[in-house]
Parts: C-alpha cells; structure tokens; sequence
C-alpha cells in the first residue's frame, strides 16, 4: 500500500509539474483528488487492511493527499500568473503612437442668425417665450382671427393629429398664450420650429423655424413698429441698411405690412442677390387686430401692439448667402464649417 501511495503521489507531482495551463491542472485533480480519483479509491480500499493498521494508513493517504494539494496550489499561483503576463504583454499600449485628433462640432447658422436675432431683441428689452410644436387648433387659428372656413386652415397645408390638435404652423400661438397669463406691457420674440405641408425645394421645407414677435402696452403705435424693425435690421445687416413697408394681409393684424431692407450685397443698386430690385423681403408685420386682443381679454380701447414674424432660415440663407435651403438639414460638416 505505501509504494501504491509513493507511486501515485510520484505520478501526482510529475503531472502537475508538466501542466502547462490551469484547466489542464484541474483534470490532474480530478484524476487524483476527485470522487473518483485515484487516491478516494485507495481510501475506499481502507476496509480491506486489519483494524490496527487503518489509522497510520489513513494518515498516510491525508498526507499524500495534502502534499499533491499543495504542490496543485503553487502550480495553480505559477500557471495564474503567467496568463496574467501573456495577456498583459497582449495588450500593451504604444504610448508613442499619436493620438486620434477629436473632431470639433460647429454650430448651425440657424443657430448663429437665432443667436443675433435674439441678442438685438433682448437688447431692445424684449423677452424669449418659446412654447409647443404641438398646439390646439384655437391657439393656432382661432386665437388669431383666423376661422373655422379661412384657407389658411387648409387640411392640406397643415398636420393634424386629431380634429383639435395639430403641429403649429406659426409661433403666434406662443404669443397667445403669453397674451393670457402675462401681466400687461408685453414685449416678447417666439422662437421656434413649425410645420407646414409643404414639398421639399430649394425655398420649401416641411419643417422650419420662425421667430415671431409681440409688443403690447397702451400707446404702441405703427411709428414704434417702424422704428423697432428698422433697428432690428440696421444691427442684423449694417448700419447703412434702409427699409420700406409694402402692405399687405394678415388676419391677425391691421394694418399688415412685409418689409424690404436694401440689399446688403449691392447696396441697393440691383444684383444678383436681390434680382436686381435692390431690395429684399425679409418679414411680416402689422398691428394687433383689435379682435386678436379681445379673444385673449386684453382691451383694445386701452392697449394697442404690433407684432412679425420673420423666417430663420430665410435669414441664415440670406446671411450666409446660402442658394439651397436644403443645405441647412443635411448637416454636412464640409458645409457647416464654413460658416
Ligand atoms: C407675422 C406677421 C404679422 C403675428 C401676430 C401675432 C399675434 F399673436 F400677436 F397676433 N403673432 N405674430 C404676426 C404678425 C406674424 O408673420 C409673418
């Protein structure tokens, strides 16, 4: 029994010193240590010797099992470690290669004609409101003087979600809102994206932006428009820019107007910019129709304003001299980067 013992314990810790990897060092243990292995049936063969001599034998066979356990343990350390090292030199990092250059992002020139817009109106003392893309058709339409019947309200050239709500096609309905619950004099811009069911072209786009704007207080005359809007353009395009009213319709305002600045590119002499008019059209505008007042319980006896509205994109095209509005959705950062 003790050269058994000797033999398999040789054959053990040869095994184990060949091992060269961690699962192969487990079926060493399962060979020798584990419920069927070769020392359990040796210890299962204990009934076969006389009485006297079990307790040195079972001494032996612990002992024989501790020493392969231990040796089993320091290979396990030994062949542990060295996949650790093989891995690491695996994955070893060039700290000389050169680095990946971060891409920097640029801001849209939607973003950079709405920065200036809103910068020369809260200069002016003006408020930014910003209010739903998805509104009730009263605060579209109806708030605005524009009934159930107007061919403005044309299914066709708006996104209804249901018979009551729809994805606005104007800010105005932020101006209404605003109209309700703020305390009197009012002096606000409404930016915003709106949607309009349109085909997309060089000029038309399903979705755009507009910065609609709203003066109230006692007193507000079509001279405070004037003269508001004439600066608003003066600071946008340069001090020498000049501008005309031509009027026109709106339902909720009257008188209505657009308004034409000169051409920041000839001056006013007629270029390919503005089709040789020397003028460019650049907003809408008007004073509060009486009834627009009346609907959100502001009294037209005693309060008067004007409102616009101008076209962001409009604008970034103009600026940046932009000849395809769908440039601005494509977000190419070739074009971005240019501006
Ligand atoms: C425009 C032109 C003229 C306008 C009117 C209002 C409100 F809510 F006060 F009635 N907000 N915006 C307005 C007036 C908008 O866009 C071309």
């Amino acid at each position: 029994m003790n050269e058994k013992l000797q033999q398999i314990r040789e054959n053990a810790v040869a095994q184990i010193e060949a091992a060269d990897s961690l699962e192969k060092l487990n079926e060493i243990r399962i060979t020798f240590l584990g419920k069927k292995g070769e020392l359990t049936a040796i210890m299962k063969s204990m009934k076969d010797i006389p009485k006297e001599g079990r307790p040195a034998f079972g001494q032996m066979v612990n002992e024989t099992r501790t020493d392969i356990e231990s040796k089993m343990d320091a290979m396990k350390n030994t062949l542990a470690r060295k996949a650790r090292e093989a891995q690491m030199a695996k994955e070893v990092i060039d700290v000389t290669l050169p680095a990946k250059k971060s891409v920097l992002g640029h801001r849209h020139p939607n973003t950079i004609a709405l920065d200036e817009v809103e910068r020369i109106f809260v200069g002016m003392g003006y408020e930014v409101i910003e209010g739903p893309e998805i509104e009730k058709d009263y605060y579209n339409f109806e708030a605005l003087n524009i009934p159930a019947n107007h061919p403005a309200k044309d299914e066709q050239d708006t996104f209804y979600i249901n018979k009551e709500m729809l994805l606005r096609t104007q800010t105005s309905g932020v101006q209404v809102h605003t109209m309700e619950t703020h305390p009197l004099p009012i002096r606000m811009i409404a930016p915003g994206r709106v949607y309009r069911s349109d085909e997309v072209d060089a000029t038309h786009s399903p979705c755009f932006h507009q910065i609609e704007g709203l003066v109230i207080d006692k007193n507000i005359t079509f001279a405070d428009l004037k003269g508001t809007l004439a600066e608003f353009a003066r600071e946008l395009f340069g001090p020498e820019t000049k501008v005309k009213f031509r009027p026109h319709h709106f339902p909720f305002t009257e008188p209505s107007a657009e308004m034409d600045v000169t051409c920041f590119k000839c001056g006013g002499k007629g270029c390919r910019m503005c089709k040789g008019s020397g003028w460019i059209e650049i907003l809408g505008c008007g004073m509060v129709h009486p009834k627009v007042l009346e609907m959100s319980n502001i009294d037209p006896d005693k309060y008067s304003g004007f409102a616009f509205g101008i076209g962001l994109e409009r604008i970034a095209l103009l600026k940046y001299e932009i000849d395809d509005m769908r440039l601005l959705y494509e977000n190419d950062v070739r074009f971005l980067k240019q501006f």
